[in-house]
This record gives structure tokens, C-alpha cells and sequence, in this order.
């Protein structure tokens, strides 16, 4: 049985990578952060079969006794601060976990894997957000990176420094730069989430209005439940390596809301929407569209689920969990 470790269980990609390398067959062992972590009890109740174990990532020796009580052939490092927004009011937490939290996640295993360093496979969670004033587009592996927000500077630390662990040690060490990927997992601060809840709420007259920021803003979107496989893909190849991971399609914040609304039958989106600068943030990405031409011939990889359907897919899981709380 291959054996997994996963960082970031509790978040929207952990769980979909949680549940597909269960359907293969492979043990699971997820680090769980913090006291009573509320998200246990979601993670027991839906993958009862991960098997949880405590820590952090800025505490190197949490990470190295849980690798050890693991044993994994394959490392996923999925946990971070991830929204960016958060990244600015907190810039030094955001370095601490998504920069640094990297480089003891790598010492860890470097450390685990002793004098044989091909016993486990690494992957790091890089992310289209450290092209930020993009230099070229679309964006490839080799595009030159130019981050925009604390978020984005930290990710590029730990993209590099998953490249050097590969050089330094001959470790088998990859770095997914995933393009935004979205789900009725999302958590609802994103703004694809933060939209499909809102909508489904007006729908049902819950609510009547949605406060939001740039909604000419531009993201390459795809689904979660596509881009886990191609983590798993990446480290199946007989070396490790960097892959743009996106749909090739952009679309803006107003191309959401359009299908949105227009799903549940409202057509003039303009009088339930207004933008409140609190929401515009410091430093915009303003286009993002990636070429994952390098995943599609290597690693077969290509995404299932288009632009439309995934925004309908999470209205509809909005309108089912906002009438089961109606009752
Ligand atoms: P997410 O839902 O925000 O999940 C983040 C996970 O990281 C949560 O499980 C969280 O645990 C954990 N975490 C936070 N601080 C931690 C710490 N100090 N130690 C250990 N774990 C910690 O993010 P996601 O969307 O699943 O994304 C997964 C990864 O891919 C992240 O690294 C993200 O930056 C990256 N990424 C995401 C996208 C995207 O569009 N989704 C694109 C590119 C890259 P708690 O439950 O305890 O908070
Ligand atoms: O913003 C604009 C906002 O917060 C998308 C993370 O998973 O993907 C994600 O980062 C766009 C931005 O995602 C609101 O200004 C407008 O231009 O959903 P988001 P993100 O910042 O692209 C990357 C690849 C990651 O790696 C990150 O971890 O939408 N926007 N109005 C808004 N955004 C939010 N959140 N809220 C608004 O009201």
C-alpha cells in the first residue's frame, strides 16, 4: 500500500487529493494544526479513512515526528496561508507558514529520508499568483516571476527552495504552479465562493445584495478536483519537476457573476452587486492566463470541468446547502 502525507488536509485541496489517492488505493495520514481544530470533525465525518496526526508547519520537529509515524512515499505540501488579501495585514505570519513553513516541510523530509533520499517524492503547492505583474502571456515555467502581495513573495521562496532541495540533494521534489482552482469546497472569503453563496442567498431571498472589489480582474479558473490529479501526476514521472497546471482560458470577476446570476434566473446581476473599496487590495494581479502545454505532453494531464459549468456547480451546491438550512 503507497502511503501519503498531506499538509493542508483541512483545506479545499486536501480534500480532493485526500479522496482520490483513497480511490487508489493508498493510505492516508493528514497533519492537523492547532488546539480543536474544527475542521476535524468535517474531515473525520467525510474521508473517516485519513488518518490524522498533529502539527505545524513552523515547527520542524512536529513535521518530523509525523513523517516518521507515516513513513510516506509521498509528501504533498498543500498547507499555507493562502488568501492573499490576509497576506497583507499579516505579511510576517504569511512568511513565517508559506515561505518558511516550505523549507522546514523540505528539511523535514530531507532529515526523514536519511541516507536514502529516494524513499519519498515531494510536492510543493506553487501558484500562478508569483507571475503577479505578469511578463508574459500566457504564463509558462519559464516566465519570470514578478510577485504582487506578500502571498506571492512567499510562494516564490518556497518554489525556489523545492527547486534547490531537487539540485542540492538529488531529492524527488516537484512544484505544481497551480492557476486559480475553485470548488463547492472553496472557502467563502475567494471570491468565486464568495459570489456562488451570495447568489444562491439571493436567490432564495435571503439576502439582496453582494459587496465586492475589481471585478475587472482576470483568472485562469479550473476545478480543484481536476488539478489534485495532477499533483499525483507529477509525482508518478521518474524525476521531479516544475509544471504550469491551468485551463488556458481567462475569464474576469463580471464573466462569473453574468453566469451566476444567469443561472438562477437573474438576468440584470448590476442592481444586486456594488463595489465597496475595502475590497480593492494594494497591489493587483490583473490578468492571469497560464499555457500548461508542458503537463499536457508529460504528464497526460489535461482539465475536465469548463469555465461554466464549474460556476454552476458551486451555485448549485449553494442552493442545496442553503435550503437544507431553511429546512
Ligand atoms: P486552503 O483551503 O486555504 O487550505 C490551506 C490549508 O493549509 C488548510 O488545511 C490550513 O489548515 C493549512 N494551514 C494553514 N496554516 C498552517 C500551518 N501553520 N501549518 C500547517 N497547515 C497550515 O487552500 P487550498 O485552496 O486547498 O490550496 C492548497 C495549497 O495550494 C495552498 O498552499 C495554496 O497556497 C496553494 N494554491 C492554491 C490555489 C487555489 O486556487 N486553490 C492555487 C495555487 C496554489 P487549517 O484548517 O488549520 O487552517
Ligand atoms: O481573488 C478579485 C481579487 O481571492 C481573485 C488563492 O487560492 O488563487 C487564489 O488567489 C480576484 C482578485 O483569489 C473580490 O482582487 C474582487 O483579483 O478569489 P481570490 P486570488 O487572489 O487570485 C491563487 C492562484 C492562489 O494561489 C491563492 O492561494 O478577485 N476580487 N472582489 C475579490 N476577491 C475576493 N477574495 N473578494 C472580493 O470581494
Amino acid at each position: 500500500m503507497t502511503r501519503a502525507f498531506i499538509t493542508g488536509v483541512t483545506g479545499q485541496d486536501g480534500y480532493y487529493l485526500s479522496k482520490l489517492l483513497l480511490e487508489k488505493g493508498y493510505e492516508v495520514f493528514g497533519l492537523v494544526r492547532g488546539q480543536n481544530n474544527p475542521k476535524i470533525e468535517f474531515l473525520q465525518t467525510e474521508l473517516p479513512e485519513v488518518k490524522i496526526l498533529t502539527g505545524d508547519l513552523m515547527d520542524t520537529s512536529s513535521l518530523i515526528r509525523a513523517l516518521n509515524a507515516s513513513e510516506p512515499d509521498e509528501f504533498y505540501n498543500l498547507g499555507a496561508i493562502s488568501f492573499v488579501a490576509y497576506s497583507w495585514e499579516n505579511a510576517s505570519l504569511t512568511t513565517d507558514v508559506t515561505a518558511k513553513g516550505v523549507l522546514n516541510a523540505l528539511e523535514a523530509t530531507r532529515i526523514y529520508a536519511g541516507d536514502d533520499i529516494s524513499k519519498v517524492k515531494f510536492y510543493q503547492a506553487s501558484s500562478s499568483e508569483m507571475f503577479g505583474k505578469v511578463q508574459q502571456v500566457p504564463q509558462t515555467e519559464s516566465t519570470l516571476l514578478w510577485p504582487r502581495s506578500p502571498y506571492g513573495v512567499a510562494k516564490v521562496f518556497g518554489h525556489y527552495m523545492t527547486i534547490n532541495y531537487r539540485e542540492s540533494y538529488g531529492m524527488h521534489a516537484s512544484s505544481g504552479v497551480l492557476f486559480n482552482h475553485e470548488s463547492p469546497m472553496r472557502g467563502p472569503e475567494f471570491v468565486t465562493r464568495k459570489i456562488s453563496l451570495a447568489v444562491a442567498r439571493i436567490a432564495l431571498g435571503i439576502q439582496d445584495t453582494l459587496s465586492l472589489g475589481n471585478l475587472d480582474a482576470q483568472r485562469d479558473w479550473g476545478f480543484a478536483g481536476d488539478y489534485v490529479d495532477a499533483m499525483w501526476r507529477m509525482l508518478q514521472q521518474p524525476e521531479g519537476g516544475d509544471y504550469v497546471i491551468s485551463t488556458g482560458q481567462t475569464h474576469s470577476v463580471r464573466d462569473y457573476l453574468e453566469v451566476a446570476f444567469e443561472h438562477v434566473g437573474i438576468a440584470d446581476w448590476k442592481k444586486h452587486v456594488f463595489q465597496d473599496p475595502a475590497f480593492l487590495r494594494p497591489a493587483e494581479v490583473d490578468l492571469l492566463v497560464g499555457d500548461a502545454t508542458k503537463a499536457r505532453s508529460t504528464l497526460g494531464w489535461a482539465p475536465k470541468v469548463e469555465f461554466a459549468d464549474l460556476v454552476r456547480m458551486m451555485v448549485d451546491a449553494d442552493l442545496q446547502r442553503q435550503r437544507a438550512l431553511l429546512g
